[in-house]
């Protein structure tokens, strides 16, 4: 059995961000396909801590909605973080990772930890109101975190901390807008496509990365979207992108993360039951969070890399 970690769970039924309904019903089958049990049963010590519930009266959608959102999540996982516990945040649509990572930068801008995301995702997440096609705002938290001109309105905190945009890692990016494009390569926000994890796969630059993190000491946020897999495997998505990663490469890389022992918090994200074949798309989350918290096939980690790597 692996090391106990006190893990903070946080519902957030939100689905302003996107034009699919059926996202908010995210936590809640999470939380049928049994995913604090398994954690738990792997030794954690898990909290539920419901989920947050703003005040959106008043402002239906857009911005000034999600702005509630935000900040109510963005309170609710500080205080999970100076509690000392790893939040998991489960969605829900991918604008919620304006509160997660907006606490983390807050948690971080303290210790002087570098924040590093590693988010998971077909999309790059990184229009502004200026370039996005369809106005949804799941299309635009990275741009927003970075610090891209547009989303004043979205935080409490008029001197708020930035995430650095070259400590972003996009990894398994197969959809981009034009503007979009134009953005992530000003930024230099750092990119493993779908293209490169077809021609080296996903275990090289997953280790490059999180030998960063380690170098410079940093906090990882994942940010997990379900779009990320293929649609084979997880239909319950109202964005599916065909060519997406296999079981077998998410698993790895959950292994991996695992092992690195860098997570220090986490968001599954884009979730939508209503579009979910028996369950199937949520019992395979749960199975991958598991991995990322220890299950393993042997009481071990992998022999074979030691022996390689000893050569
Ligand atoms: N890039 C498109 C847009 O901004 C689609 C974004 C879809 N986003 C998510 N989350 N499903 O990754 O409208
Ligand atoms: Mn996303
Ligand atoms: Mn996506
Ligand atoms: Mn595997």
């Amino acid at each position: 059995m692996s090391e106990t970690t006190r893990i903070a769970i946080i519902g957030v039924p939100i689905e302003i961000g996107t034009s699919e309904p059926g996202a908010l019903m995210g936590p809640a089958a999470l939380r049928t396909a049994g995913l604090i049990r398994t954690l738990a049963d792997l030794g954690h010590d898990v909290e539920d801590a419901g989920d947050v519930a703003p005040d959106t009266s008043g402002a239906a959608r857009g911005l000034p909605a999600v702005a509630r959102w935000t900040r109510a999540l963005s309170e609710r996982v500080t205080a999970a973080l100076e509690g000392g516990a790893l939040p998991v945040v489960l969605g829900g649509d991918h604008s919620l990772s304006l509160g997660s990572i907006d606490a983390v930068l807050h948690h971080c801008r303290a210790s002087q930890k570098p924040v590093f995301v590693l988010w998971l995702d077909a999309h790059a997440d990184f229009n502004t109101p200026d370039t996005s096609p369809s106005g949804n705002v799941h299309g635009m938290p990275l741009a927003a975190l970075c610090g891209e001109p547009g989303f004043s309105e979205l935080f409490a905190d008029q001197d708020r901390p930035f995430l650095d945009p070259t400590r972003v890692h996009l990894f398994g990016l197969r959809s981009i807008d034009v503007g979009e494009r134009a953005l992530v390569t000003k930024a230099r926000v750092a990119v493993t496509d779908m293209r490169a994890i077809d021609e080296f796969g996903v275990v090289a630059p997953l280790r490059r990365i999180l030998e960063r993190v380690a170098t410079e000491d940093g906090h990882l946020h994942v940010s997990f979207d379900i779009d990320f897999l293929d649609p084979g495997i997880a239909p319950a998505v109202g964005t599916t992108v065909p060519g997406g990663a296999t079981f077998r490469e998410a698993h790895l890389i959950m292994e991996m993360l695992h092992d690195s022992g860098l997570v220090g918090s986490l968001d599954v994200v884009e979730l939508n039951p209503f579009l979910d074949e028996r369950g199937r798309s949520a019992r395979v989350l749960v199975e991958l969070v598991a991995s990322l918290f220890g299950r393993r096939i042997l009481d071990r980690p992998t022999p074979v890399i030691e022996a390689v790597s000893a050569q």
